[in-house]
């Protein structure tokens, strides 16, 4: 399965992002934790020398031991300035942890503004991440009060936006962008499934398929519990969504199985978390 999407409204935004770069002291990339590797390395050649705040959004969706690989992985390939904070973005109780963390990022500022004896600094960071991974949820929950749109698809926030945090700190939201290819088939599937793409440019039955031949085996237990799979010991994939269908009922009028529906129900359990926790990664 191999899956594109890089929209002129992508590509349009990706231009404006860049041209603000300049402009910028520090870049908060956002990430999701269900396929760190997949989403992260956005404009990497372009941020190269920024210092960056890597945010692993949606954590509450995965075990710490997950993310924590996932942390050491980023870590190693990481060789320019980059601190890491893995957050669930909705709660507004962030705002000390990510203080903290931007104090270090920018203490390089701090000492450049003290040695030239300015009082009232002013640092503007870029928000930046794959569309729907939580960029302008996590700029809400920092400042404490709904100034972004937020919704449960990518392509929500439109234009590069400006919001103040305080008389320090201003973040620019923008628009979720992809990159214009990716760099292996893995990610457009990673990025599919966990709802970066345009759910209409993608086959959902392959999808579905795509995903339980990337994570039965390793969280056989929660699809056992949520689907009720106890007697079944198959485990390829399309024998597998076949259980499912026949334990959910999921048939058309012909007693056929309906796939449609089926391979909704699967991906919408795994995107709002109710199959549990489980990382592509
Ligand atoms: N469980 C969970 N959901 C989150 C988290 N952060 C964001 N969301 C949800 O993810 C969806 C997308 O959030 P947005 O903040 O609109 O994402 P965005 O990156 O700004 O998306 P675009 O503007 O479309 O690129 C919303 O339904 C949020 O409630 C998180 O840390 N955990
Ligand atoms: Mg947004």
């Amino acid at each position: 399965m191999n899956i594109e999407w890089y929209p002129g409204h992508i590509a349009k935004a990706r231009r404006e992002i860049k041209e603000h770069l300049k402009e910028v002291d520090i870049v908060i990339e956002i990430i999701d934790a269900r396929c760190p590797l997949s989403s992260i390395d956005f404009l990497n050649e372009e941020i190269k020398g920024k210092k960056r705040l890597l945010i692993i959004a949606k954590s509450d969706l995965v075990s710490r031991d997950d993310i924590e690989n996932n942390i050491q992985i980023i870590k190693d390939k990481a060789n320019d300035d980059i601190e890491v904070l893995s957050l669930d973005c909705r709660d507004n109780t962030i705002k000390r942890i990510v203080d903290k963390k931007l104090d270090i990022l920018c203490d390089f500022l701090y000492k450049k503004y003290e040695k030239k004896g300015i009082s009232n600094i002013k640092i503007k960071a870029l928000v930046v991440g794959m569309p729907n991974v939580g960029k302008s949820t996590f700029i809400n929950s920092y400042i404490r009060k709904k100034v972004n749109k937020v919704e449960n698809t990518p392509g929500v926030t439109k234009k590069l936006q400006w919001a103040k945090v305080s008389d320090k700190i201003y973040l620019l939201d923008t628009p979720g962008v992809t990159v214009p290819k990716f760099v292996r088939s893995d990610v457009g599937i990673n990025l599919a499934l966990v709802g970066s793409i345009n759910d209409d440019i993608v086959d959902m039955e392959s999808l579905a398929y795509e995903f339980i031949k990337k994570v039965y085996k390793k969280y056989k237990a929660l699809f056992i519990k949520r689907y009720d799979l106890k007697d079944f010991d198959d485990e390829d994939p399309l024998s597998v969504m076949d259980a499912i269908a026949r334990n959910e009922h999921i048939f058309k009028k012909n007693n056929e199985i309906d796939y449609d529906r089926l391979s909704k129900l699967i991906i919408t359990d795994f995107r709002k978390g109710r199959l549990g926790k489980i990382s592509l990664e």
